[in-house]
């Protein structure tokens, strides 16, 4: 059995930098990283976590920008695999703050003493294969290396920022922070002239509460986005006890569900089978759902222009009865890509700040940036506008990124960065060719942020779990998948994501779009969690399918 052998291993060193072998290393203590160190340490395997921050909880760690906070439902968006801990946690809000969803990593991580297994402050600058000996070397920034046999990544999909090249952008003498890199110290909003770049997600809520702090807030907007209200409030009592009475259930059929959350859509019903007086009620009722019912109503949101067009007006219609000036709505109209084929915007009172007097929206698609100057951002016109601080919310090297950022060489020394160099190849997400016995959470075209990430989480530990176990028990050195199972898994994932409207819009980072260079290709895969459940788990069932297993060798390894 591997794990004796690594034993048996680490004891031929003893006395030799003991700390730094492991059987699985796990890069990343967000939800990813916890999860896979809960679950692989629990079967029995010696776990190192490396983690660049000086905490747990990745994502929530790093995006302490005014106004973080998460897009799925407090009560989903927590980890299945704690059923006492859904009992005893009390989420405060429908839609959780970023510190409120820190508090519950750091608490999970308490709990399960699973700090003991984390080096915090270490990035990773290196992952090397070291074929002869069929281990892993990760080398970090402090100089260290560490080995495994196994290397797990959990470095997030969305952990990378881009950071825009714009003319001029490091002469900028004020404040400027990327909304993924916020500062840990209190950043003093209130008198100053900020401007906020970006409108996705992100600029959406950092603006969202900026407006109520800045002296003045400019909202540097490129391409106006859908946005839907989120009608965050305090959880009662009675929903909390429902959802704890029934939560054993909810999270059997969230891991089973298409995306990981609850969404109230007639299921299989097409628009047009309605009258209109009807669609627009149950557009109206999904408006005030407080959740992403908008683009879910009807089955045939997402693949028919028409009914599309309906619900995208409706949407504009309701941006033009919140905005007073005409001319301002008109600006904050998307209308550059259909409504559902970025992720859905769910604001807390975003279009009704552009009826504060503090607050000025500048359409920089009309009036493009020309450069930052010392003192602010010059626009083409010749308008300066004068800045005290630039929030930058322009979104991040999407899922890729932070793979590429920890340069991954694998069998034969080939560079993971070549292998990518035309787009991600993958086999199923979680394996690459070349590179045995290297797991990716989240990693290229899985569902990633298409579900509840932490469902798409919880099925990737899950999954690798079970392929361990499987090695193990059958004394196998090493699995990585075959050029064929790749290929034919990336024309399914290309296939998935070209059906519907989605494949309309290609600037966007699902497509690597939003990165300079970036090759084209599909970095999610949107035919849902329970249909991607399914066929990863018949690969497991039919013996790893698509995968070379090799066979361990009396003296595998090394001495
Ligand atoms: P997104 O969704 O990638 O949005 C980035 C925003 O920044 C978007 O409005 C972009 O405009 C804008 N952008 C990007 N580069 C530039 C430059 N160079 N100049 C001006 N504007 C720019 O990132 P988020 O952080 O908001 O959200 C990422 C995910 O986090 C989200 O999907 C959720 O899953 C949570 P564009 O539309 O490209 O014109």
């Amino acid at each position: 059995m591997f794990i004796a052998k690594v034993a048996t291993w680490r004891a031929k060193r003893m006395g030799q930098d003991m700390n730094r072998q492991a059987d699985v290393i796990v890069i990343g203590a967000g939800f990813g990283g916890i999860n896979a160190l809960w679950k692989l340490r629990g079967m029995g395997f010696d776990t190192l976590v490396l983690e660049r921050g000086g905490e747990v909880g990745g994502t929530w760690y790093w995006n302490r920008y005014p106004g973080c906070r998460c897009d799925v439902p407090s009560m989903e968006y927590s980890v299945p695999w704690d059923p006492e801990l859904d009992q005893q946690w009390d989420w405060t809000e429908r839609y959780s703050g970023q510190s409120e969803i820190l508090e519950y990593a750091k608490h999970l991580a308490d709990r399960h003493d699973l700090r003991r297994d984390i080096i915090f402050n270490r990035t990773v600058t290196g992952i090397c294969r070291d074929e002869g000996r069929g281990l892993w070397q990760v080398e970090t920034d402090a100089g260290e290396t560490y080995e495994a046999r196994y290397v797990v990544t959990a470095a997030g999909c969305l952990s990378t920022p881009n950071l825009p090249d714009i003319t001029g952008i490091r002469d900028f003498r004020g404040e400027m922070y990327h909304t993924g890199e916020w500062p840990h110290d209190h950043v003093t909003l209130a008198g100053k002239e900020v401007a906020v770049l970006g409108t996705g997600s992100t600029g959406v809520q950092a603006s969202t509460a900026i407006a109520g702090e800045a002296g003045h807030l400019f909202v540097l907007q490129r391409t106006a986005q859908y946005s839907l209200p989120s009608l965050n409030r305090p959880l009662r009592e009675e929903e909390k006890a429902e959802m704890k009475a029934r939560y054993p259930e909810h999270r059997a059929w969230q891991r089973n569900s298409f995306a990981g959350q609850q969404m109230d859509p007639p299921a299989g019903m097409k628009a047009f089978d309605d009258p209109k007086k009807r669609r627009l009620e149950v557009y109206e009722r999904a408006w005030r759902a407080g959740r992403q019912d908008l683009i879910a109503c009807y089955a045939d949101i997402g693949v028919d222009a028409d009914v599309n067009a309906e619900v995208a007006e409706f949407a504009r219609a309701k941006i033009r009865s919140i905005v007073n000036d005409p001319a301002i709505a008109e600006k904050l109209c998307p209308t550059a890509n259909p409504i559902g084929t970025r992720r859905i915007i769910m604001d807390t009172g975003y279009f009704e700040i552009f009826n504060q007097d503090n607050v000025s929206l500048v359409d920089i698609s009309e009036d493009p940036i020309d450069r930052f100057v010392e003192n602010g951002v010059q626009l083409r016109s010749g308008r300066l506008i004068e800045l005290d601080m630039l929030v930058i919310a322009t979104g991040y090297d999407a899922v890729t990124g932070p793979l590429l950022a920890m340069n991954i060489t694998g069998t034969g020394r080939v560079r993971l960065a070549d292998v990518w160099r035309d787009g991600p190849r993958s086999y199923l997400g979680l394996m690459v060719k070349d590179f045995p016995n290297l797991f990716t959470i989240t990693g290229p075209t899985s569902p990633t942020v298409h579900a509840n990430v932490i469902f798409a989480i919880d099925q990737h530990v899950d999954w690798i779990a079970d392929c361990l176990d499987y090695l193990q028990r059958n004394d196998i050195a090493s699995i990585e998948p075959t050029d064929e199972a790749q290929d034919e898994w990336l024309a399914h994932v290309a296939e998935v994501g070209s059906r519907g409207l989605r494949a309309s819009d290609t600037n966007n980072w699902y497509l690597g779009q939003n990165i300079p260079g970036k090759p084209r290709a599909f970095m999610t895969y949107a035919g849902g969690l329970n249909n991607y459940r399914a066929r990863c788990d018949a690969v497991a069932q039919d013996g790893y399918r698509g995968f070379m297993l090799t066979r361990a060798e009396q003296d595998a390894v090394v001495e």
